[in-house]
């Protein structure tokens, strides 16, 4: 029974970790979550307290995080600035928190001790041609394309300096696109359900043949529990279950499922600099760690994803009109 440190828990993936904390193991959490946008309360509403708390303060904190490090001996760190299309309009609040809200919390590591897991993307490797038969793998040269994945991978390469200069007990995982509850309306999966739910059609980018490798995010939570509990430091892991979908198949599953004619959809300006494909070869944790996806169904995983949206409205409306906002701006 320990007590783990999770930031951005406010956040989607954070979130679903922390709900799937409290429901799978005896661990207490607490979250440190500066609220930004993309972050919201609502997410953590129901939890045990006697289990969990939650702390509204910035990473880049130095004071608040040293407090909060040197009362927890497991840290999880998955808040950042994370929509690509946010980072091409303004790429400062990236570097701030993915690169100096990293730093300032790996000198708290390197102060007191903590095992720290960071979590990145399988975007720091940049894409793939459509017809590779290679995957990323944990050996993949970094080569990111956005404001937000280059500050991903510089925050990547601070961790395994802190871990090879200081000594930092660090581990890494490089996920591919998480689906489920929780995740903000400006993200691909829950814009085009919204969309369709209040009457409007779902925007793809260009001719929407580009490729994410999808994961549902209770297995992003699964692969991550695995590695703080038995990953070895300094090491890397991908993480990935092997759900390759174009865009375009993705919109037209939501239309069906919604029970609306497959071609009812838009195509809007393309993404600047829009990554084609990504694939993750998550061999390493499977044989080292003996992780296995559970949603092996995305189809089903899609429709329990779409009964949530349905199910919860009072939590994404509030975001919808400023975020389509902020699109219709960019003509997306
Ligand atoms: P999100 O945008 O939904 O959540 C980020 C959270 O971090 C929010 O709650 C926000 O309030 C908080 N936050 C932002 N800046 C902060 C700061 N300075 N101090 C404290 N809290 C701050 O993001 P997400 O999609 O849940 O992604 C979480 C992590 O997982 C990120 O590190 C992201 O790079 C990584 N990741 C995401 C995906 C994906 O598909 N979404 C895939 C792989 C990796
Ligand atoms: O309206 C849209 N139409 C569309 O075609 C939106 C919002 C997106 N897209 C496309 C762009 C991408 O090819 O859908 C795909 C997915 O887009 P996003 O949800 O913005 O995700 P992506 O850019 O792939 O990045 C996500 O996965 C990796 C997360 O946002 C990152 O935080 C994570 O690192």
């Amino acid at each position: 029974m320990g007590r783990i440190l999770v930031t951005g828990g406010a956040g989607f993936i954070g979130s679903n970790f922390v709900h799937y904390v409290l429901e799978n193991t005896d661990d207490s959490v607490t979250v440190l979550d500066s609220l930004t946008y993309a972050g919201n309360r609502a997410s953590l509403d129901g939890l045990p307290s006697d289990r969990f708390n939650l702390v509204v303060g910035d990473i880049r904190d130095s004071n608040l995080v040293d407090g909060l490090f040197a009362d927890h001996e497991q840290v999880v760190h998955y808040a950042a600035e994370s929509h690509n299309d946010n980072s091409l309009h303004d790429p400062r609040p990236f570097l701030e928190t993915n690169i100096v809200g990293t730093y300032t919390l790996l000198e708290a590591a390197r102060k007191h001790g903590n095992r720290f897991h960071h979590i990145s993307t399988d975007e720091v490797y940049g894409d793939l041609e459509l017809d590779d038969p290679q995957r990323f793998t944990e050996n993949t040269p970094y080569n990111p394309s956005s404001p937000y994945s280059s500050t991903k991978a510089g925050s990547d390469l601070l961790v395994r300096a802190w871990v090879r200069s200081f000594g930092v007990l660090a581990t890494i995982s490089n996920c591919s696109n998480n689906y489920g509850p929780y995740q903000h309306v400006e993200k691909f999966i829950p814009r085009q359900i919204t969309n369709v739910l209040g009457g409007v059609r779902p925007k793809l980018y260009g001719a929407g043949l580009n490729v994410r490798d999808w994961i549902h995010a209770d297995d992003h939570s699964s692969a991550v529990l695995a590695i703080l509990n038995s990953g070895v430091i300094g090491e890397t892991y991908l993480i990935g279950a092997d759900g390759e979908k174009n865009n375009k198949e993705v919109v037209e599953m939501i239309l069906e499922q919604l029970g609306q004619p497959t071609d009812a959809y838009d195509h809007v300006v393309d993404r600047a600099g829009h990554d084609l494909r990504y694939a993750i070869d998550s061999s390493k944790l499977r044989s080292e760690l003996g992780w296995l996806p559970q949603f092996s169904d995305f189809a089903a995983g899609l429709s329990s994803t779409i009964e949530w949206y349905r199910d919860n409205e009072a939590w994404w409306l509030p975001q919808k009109q400023a975020t389509e906002a902020r699109y219709a701006v960019q003509g997306q």
